[in-house]
């Protein structure tokens, strides 16, 4: 049986690649693995069969059948899934212990260093806009992501990926941008813009786009 994810039945991106699960599917889709997904609706999610599998009632989470003498696994949070893939198949990781401890490092950076500030900035602007110091706010939060962006920008250069060849830590960084995707953050930075589109343009980011906008669309069968 091929593992078996969650995604959102109705996402309220209306499928464009936002929500979490779209880490998964490229990360499958790099490695060649054939998966299946579970569609949850938002009350599903708060229900007691899901929080056995995803402790915040959140999606997405991976599950895989137990093989030979090993037990079956399930996992939730997107990075330790998709670290997951990457050690299990080929495709996302180097082979050489330095270069795919750097790998996982920029998995981790784009994690732990530039979705916080980047989803701090958004989501004060559904939970705060209606603030009278919301402006104030908005130019602080506009300030910390900034930073990073700089950062990011200078470490990368004018390489293509930002270890050597394509990785998992690309797949994740170039995730977590797509968040400001369009924005005059990122606008900023074109060597950023264009690693982004980069990511994009991959044929396994296409597939794993197509997947989950397919499902929002109707076109896809519900339920795993
Ligand atoms: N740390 C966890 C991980 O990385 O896996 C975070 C998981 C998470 O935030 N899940 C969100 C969720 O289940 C979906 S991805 N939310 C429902 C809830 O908490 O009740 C975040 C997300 C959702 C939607 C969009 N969008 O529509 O643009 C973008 C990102």
């Amino acid at each position: 049986m091929p593992p078996v994810i969650t995604g959102f039945a109705n996402s309220p991106d209306r499928g464009r690649g936002h929500a979490r699960d779209m880490r998964l599917r490229w990360a499958f889709e790099e490695a060649g693995v054939p998966y299946d997904v579970r569609l949850l609706s938002f009350a599903e999610m708060k229900e007691e069969a899901h929080l056995k599998l995803h402790p915040f009632g959140q999606i997405p989470t991976y599950e895989e059948d137990g093989s030979g003498e090993e037990e079956g696994l399930a996992l939730f949070e997107s990075g330790a899934i998709v670290l997951h893939i990457a050690e299990r198949h080929g495709g996302l990781f180097p082979e050489e212990a330095g270069a795919r401890a750097r790998a996982i490092n920029w998995l981790f950076a784009a994690l732990n260093t530039m979705e916080p500030v980047i989803v701090e900035r958004e989501t004060a602007g559904y939970t705060e806009r209606d603030k009278d110091w919301y402006g104030d706010r908005l130019a602080m939060l506009d300030e910390r992501v900034d930073i990073r962006l700089g950062q990011l920008s200078r470490r990368l250069g004018e390489a293509e990926w930002l270890d050597g060849d394509f990785s998992a830590g690309d797949l994740m960084m170039v995730s977590v941008l797509r968040r400001i995707e369009g924005s005059a953050l990122l606008a900023r930075y074109p060597n950023l813009t264009a690693y982004v589109a980069r990511g994009e343009a991959r044929p396994a980011y296409k597939r794993a786009f197509a997947a989950q906008l397919a499902v929002f669309e109707g076109r896809t069968k519900t339920g795993a």
